[in-house]
């Protein structure tokens, strides 16, 4: 246990049927292709390897169909804190997408499942949206809808968080930045990961750069540190 401990956790964001093509009802264009790259990685030896959900009520509320008049995709909404109605997002909205226990929800059969430690599910409030594996967006008077995600690879000793899945430009990128203000080195993954809107990923990989966040290559010296690791 040195300057030089590193004991790296793999996130699988969200690979669910509804963000891949051809049937999902929220498919990121590319989506199902970053399968062979997130399982060659859940092949090598991370100290965990997590996946996650998107798992909403059907009365959830970033469903435009739950806002009379919305357009998915085109539409937002305010959302407010529970605790705090001063605080306020502003919130994209969707078509259904990931309700719980439906086909749509599942994971993808091709990936690798037998190879995760263990699958959290997030979005289960109605009334947040929440983006991250780790917390939703409001801050003031303290994080809500906290996942227990941080305290889990804390308590793991978890030096480095490696971010794949869908989508790049929502649950990826808030995902990566809070592991990131957690205290954690936090990559994403490049090739193992698609956008919702492709052409704003260099605006993303610059706020993932200003949020302490690298974007990294599945070929580069980072990943390569994890295939070098001797497990503990
Ligand atoms: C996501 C939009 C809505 C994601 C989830 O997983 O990136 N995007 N819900
Ligand atoms: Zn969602």
């Amino acid at each position: 246990m040195g300057e030089d401990h590193f004991k790296p956790a793999l996130l699988v964001v969200d690979f669910q049927e509804d963000f891949c093509p051809p049937n999902g009802s929220l498919a990121v264009a590319g989506g199902r292709a970053i399968g062979p790259v997130v399982n060659a990685l859940l092949k090598l030896p991370f100290a965990t390897k997590i996946a996650t959900r998107d798992w909403h009520p059907a009365d959830h509320v970033s469903f435009a169909a739950n806002h009379p008049g919305a357009e998915p995709f085109l539409s937002t909404t305010t959302v407010a804190n529970p605790h705090n109605p001063a605080e306020t997002v502003e919130s994209r909205l969707w078509p259904v997408h990931c309700v719980q226990d439906t086909p749509g929800a599942a994971l993808v059969p091709e990936l690798d499942a037998d190879l995760l430690d263990s699958v959290l599910d997030k979005g289960t409030r109605p009334d947040i949206e929440m983006y991250s594996a780790f917390y939703g967006p409001f801050e003031d008077p303290g994080r809500i809808a906290d996942s227990g995600l941080a305290e889990r690879l804390r308590a793991a000793g978890i030096t480095d968080v490696f971010v794949v899945g869908l989508a790049g430009d929502y649950c990826v990128k808030y995902s990566a930045l809070h592991a990131a203000s957690e205290g954690f080195r936090a990559v994403v993954v490049e090739e193992g990961t698609r956008c919702v809107d492709p052409g704003t990923w260099d605006q993303v990989k610059a706020e993932l750069a200003a949020g302490g966040v690298k974007v990294v290559s599945f070929e580069g010296p980072e990943v390569e540190r994890v295939r070098a690791r001797r497990e503990e």
